[in-house]
């Protein structure tokens, strides 16, 4: 019988909201998943066969089945077909009651995957299918039990035509392979690994393939295979090389060896985020995959070689153990990011890699934390799982578990993750689970530390000292601000490395030491460091038999996500950028310096020959260095000023213009005052060869970019052109271009016709490539030359398309996030800009809608005027009909007067 019952979820004005305390354990568990995709023009029938047995705690018979947007062609249980009455059947499910203990249900579903703008679920991108199926998209595909505590082994059969989808892809090992009638083909793939349905994946399209074939530590060959559309595959070399360094990388430091015998990524075009660990088929976004010299920055270089690596790392963390429910994503997805990013600090500069992970945790993540979206690492609730795939999830996260890795030392971490592996393969884990596996290695009682899944909110530090007859006295307060829903805070456990250093730079912490705290304090000769554990509201420490008071180096390599005050002066900063033997330090001394001066600035004092002086020497250093790849990238970190949303979400209230000029004038300050020093540094950093994505070619293009910057600053007229035009005619790779593209757009007082002709002849050069295009968009998006009506008409360029979400983050995305003066112009025109888009995605696209609105959820930290622009942009938003769940969330809570 057939039903066709199209189950369209016109959405309801106030969506529900799903709590972590209602957590309940699944009724039944799928044995087996079959599925088959009859995958035809305009439609696809999906029928799906789920072997079925009762948990042993379930009560009751009853089967809820998540499903969305599908038209249900028929239901049978045991193969007897049910009658309409028989289920029950609304928007967002399907019900069966009175199921026997173990059964057999058959469902066949009709979509329409060329209908799909949401890219989630079954969608089409260009001429190939793909899927996208976290956190919840699986339902749009077919009835289930849509949650990642279900785990099922999966057997996927496809069926398409055979000249079209020459290659159709599913999870696991391909096991039939046969030609139809009529020009058709079928083939199955299994996966013996039992996992949840947002781990599933198919792709069919007229692919071409890049492969080649790793041997794991055990000996076992595995086939590894990259696809894309045909004209990309010459880009796919680089991708090929990090997974295969990221396979020996797991195997060495986490002792995780892969497990099937195949391995696959796809690129795509169209794709909502970076990428996708589906169980061995990855999809991903094609920024995150291609890269050759004139397609790829350095920066995209380091984000396919992160991301590449952070999606095969999945495979243990995130498939064979995966998340109990939605809650607990950061227990995969932070773990990922420290694995990640610890691979990526082997692979490069350990430093420079900490300065980088830093300086968008300060800009991203604590904006968040101190806005109306502030959530805990494991949320307590939401309305859409979809808007918490967020900094805070993933980078803070991160830092929990690095703060695990500071607290336990390598080793035995490395032992809490073995056991973590141990204990919970095969199954779905929480983060306590995770924590329980770390205190069972440590002498470590983590109860307190578990605050930081559960309490949002950046913590502060304020820092006294004390120095008296020899001894100093470290008094720390720590205190955390509300957060929506959570007033009142209990104290964190806050991992604290602390250096001590003398008047002439040399460390004093050593065996010899006398220390002790009102926490606990342990010494690491590693880093000539000691580690307090801060505990308590106030904690002290007290270091005994010193000659002279010592120069504090507080908080090194940022061994917690916390924001510190600690009223060193600027001689005191200036001394520990020069000397401190932590480079993390050295950078964040810097910054403070830089920040306090833009403040000052602001109010109209000049800029101290304190920091003019250090510029000085060390540029003076940079300049004499030798070809070593760790300074030179550690100097462009050091010398690059903090960015305007840095900044802002350094301030409690930003005065956005106020700002924007300071910052501008101490660059120009720093760039006119020390013009030959930065002309040596962008001369002794000229290329030394062809281009290579490696770390000596990285290092100097950083260094020579970084002086370029501060050149463009300093030069006018002439010379100015004369230099752009020079660094962008010889430059043989995209850093080194958009390095020169980004100055001749931004610039004020070049000649228009020059400008207009580099824009529009980088255009014309690159169009065939769809990711240079982006960045063309981006450059110009992101311009302080560009206001609301430039980006209009950026949107009608034939090469911009509404449907693919790289564009959109390209002009959207740099507009509201980096574009700060055009966009909190004072006429309102980029609210009104970035308003009118969010509508129109919530139709089509609202999990990159929801994305959007990120800036304007900070409406409270303007000044009034932006203020009410802002919130009555978010009400305009808000009287929309149909406001899917993903923006209704954002926006509803952005405008929330109390706490939830
Ligand atoms: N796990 C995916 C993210 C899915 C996002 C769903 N809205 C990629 C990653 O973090 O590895
Ligand atoms: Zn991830």
């Amino acid at each position: 019988m057939s039903v066709r019952d199209r189950q369209s979820s016109p959405k309801p004005a106030h969506p529900d909201t799903t709590f972590l305390k209602d957590y309940q354990i699944p009724t039944f568990k799928t044995l087996e998943t079959f599925l088959t995709f009859d995958i035809r023009d305009g439609h696809t029938l999906v029928e799906s066969r789920l072997v079925l047995e009762r948990s042993d705690d379930a009560h009751e018979g009853t089967l809820r089945l998540d499903g969305q947007e599908l038209e249900l062609i028929s239901v049978a249980v045991d193969g007897v077909a049910l009658g309409g009455n028989e289920y029950q059947l609304d928007a967002d499910s399907l019900t069966l009651a009175n199921l026997p203990d173990a059964c057999e249900v058959t469902i066949v579903t009709r979509i329409e995957p060329e209908q799909n703008m949401a890219l989630e679920g079954l969608y089409k991108s260009g001429s190939m299918y793909c899927t996208q199926c976290e956190a919840e998209g699986f339902r749009k595909i077919t009835y289930y039990q849509d949650r990642p505590d279900v785990l099922s082994r999966f057997t996927t059969t496809l069926e398409a035509d055979a000249t079209q989808y020459p290659v159709l892809l599913a999870n696991g090992n391909l096991i039939a392979d046969e030609r139809l009638a009529g020009g058709r083909r079928r083939v199955t793939w299994q996966d013996p690994f039992p996992k949840p349905s947002y781990l599933f994946a198919l792709v069919a399209g007229d692919l071409a393939l890049l492969a080649n074939e790793f041997v794991t530590a055990s000996g076992r060959k595995v086939e590894l295979r990259i696809y894309s559309e045909p004209r990309n595959i010459g880009q796919c070399t680089y991708a090929m090389d990090v997974l295969k360094r990221s396979m020996r990388w797991d195997e060495e430091v986490f002792g995780r060896e892969y497990d099937l015998d195949i391995f696959m990524i796809v690129a795509v075009e169209d794709f909502n985020m970076g990428a996708m660990e589906n169980k061995g088929l990855n999809v991903f976004n094609t920024s995150c995959v291609l890269a050759t010299p004139d397609t790829a920055t350095d920066a995209a270089y380091q984000r396919v070689e992160a991301v590449v690596a952070h999606e095969y790392f999945h495979n243990w963390s995130g498939n064979r153990v995966t998340c109990r429910d939605w809650f607990q994503l950061s227990l995969k997805e932070g773990f990922t990011v420290f694995r990640d990013a610890e691979f990526s600090s082997d692979m490069n500069s350990r430093t420079v890699k900490r300065i980088e992970d830093v300086n968008f945790l300060r800009s991203v993540q604590f904006a968040e934390d101190s806005g109306p979206m502030a959530h805990p690492v494991r949320p307590a609730s939401y309305i859409e799982i979809s808007n918490f795939y967020t900094t805070t999830v993933y980078e803070k996260g991160s830092e929990v578990v690095r703060m695990l890795h500071t607290m336990l030392g390598a080793e035995r971490f490395r032992q809490g993750s073995d056991l973590y592996f141990e204990r919970h393969d095969g199954c779905a884990a929480t983060t306590d689970d995770f924590l329980a596996a770390m205190a069972d290695v440590a002498d470590l009682e983590l109860d307190q530390f578990q605050r930081w899944y559960s309490q949002a909110g950046t913590p502060l530090l304020e820092v006294e000292t004390q120095w008296d007859a020899g001894t100093l006295t470290l008094r720390i307060t720590q205190s955390c601000p509300e957060t929506p829903g959570q007033k009142v805070k209990q104290p964190f456990h806050i991992p604290v490395m602390i250096g001590l250093l003398d008047s002439s730079g040399t460390e004093l912490v050593t065996e010899s030491l006398d220390y002790r705290g009102s926490s606990r304090v342990q010494h690491r000769p590693e880093t000539s460091s000691l580690l307090l554990h801060v505990t308590e509201p106030v904690t002290e420490l007290q270091v005994g038999g010193l000659d002279a008071e010592p120069t504090v180096s507080f908080l090194r390599g940022f061994s917690a996500p916390v924001r510190v005050d600690f009223p060193q002066d600027s001689r005191t900063l200036a001394f520990l950028a020069r000397h401190d033997s932590d480079g993390f330090a050295r950078w964040d001394a810097l910054q403070t310096l830089l920040v306090r001066q833009i403040t000052r600035l602001q109010a109209g004092e000049p800029v101290a020959d304190e920091l003019r002086n250090l510029f000085r020497d060390l540029l003076n250093d940079a300049v004499g260095s030798a070809d070593d790849a760790e300074a030179k990238s550690m100097l462009a970190a050091i010398l690059t000023l903090p960015d305007e949303g840095y900044l802002f979400a350094q301030l409690a209230s930003v005065d956005v213009d106020a700002v924007c000029d300071a910052r501008a004038s101490l660059l120009t300050e720093l760039a006119g005052r020390l013009l030959p020093q930065w002309q040596a540094l962008y001369r002794a950093n000229a290329p030394a060869g062809a281009y290579r994505p490696e770390a000596a070619g990285m290092a100097r293009r950083a260094l020579r970019n970084v002086a370029l910057r501060y050149l463009a600053a300093g030069l006018q007229g002439q010379a100015l052109q004369r230099l752009l035009e020079q660094h962008y005619a010889d430059a043989d790779n995209l850093t080194d271009r958009r390095a020169a593209l980004v100055e001749i757009v931004n610039a004020r007082d070049l000649d228009e016709e020059f400008r207009s002709s580099v824009i529009g002849g980088f255009y014309e050069l690159w169009q065939a490539e769809a990711l240079v295009v982006d960045l063309w968009f981006a450059v110009q998006a992101a311009s302080e030359r560009s206001d609301a009506a430039t980006i209009r008409e950026l949107e009608s360029h034939r090469a911009f398309d509404m449907r693919n979400p790289n564009k959109l983050r390209s002009l959207y995305g740099a507009f509201g996030q980096s574009n700060h003066r055009n966009f909190h112009a004072l006429d309102g025109s980029g609210y009104d800009l970035l308003t009118e888009r969010i509508i129109m995605l919530n139709k089509s696209n609202p999990q990159v809608a929801a994305r959007f609105l990120t800036p304007l959820s900070r409406w409270r930290r303007y000044d009034s005027r932006r203020q009410s622009l802002m919130r009555a942009a978010l009400e305009r938003i808000a009287a929309e009909d149909e406001l899917s769940k993903d923006v209704f969330e954002i926006v509803s809570k952005s405008l929330a007067t109390d706490d939830q």
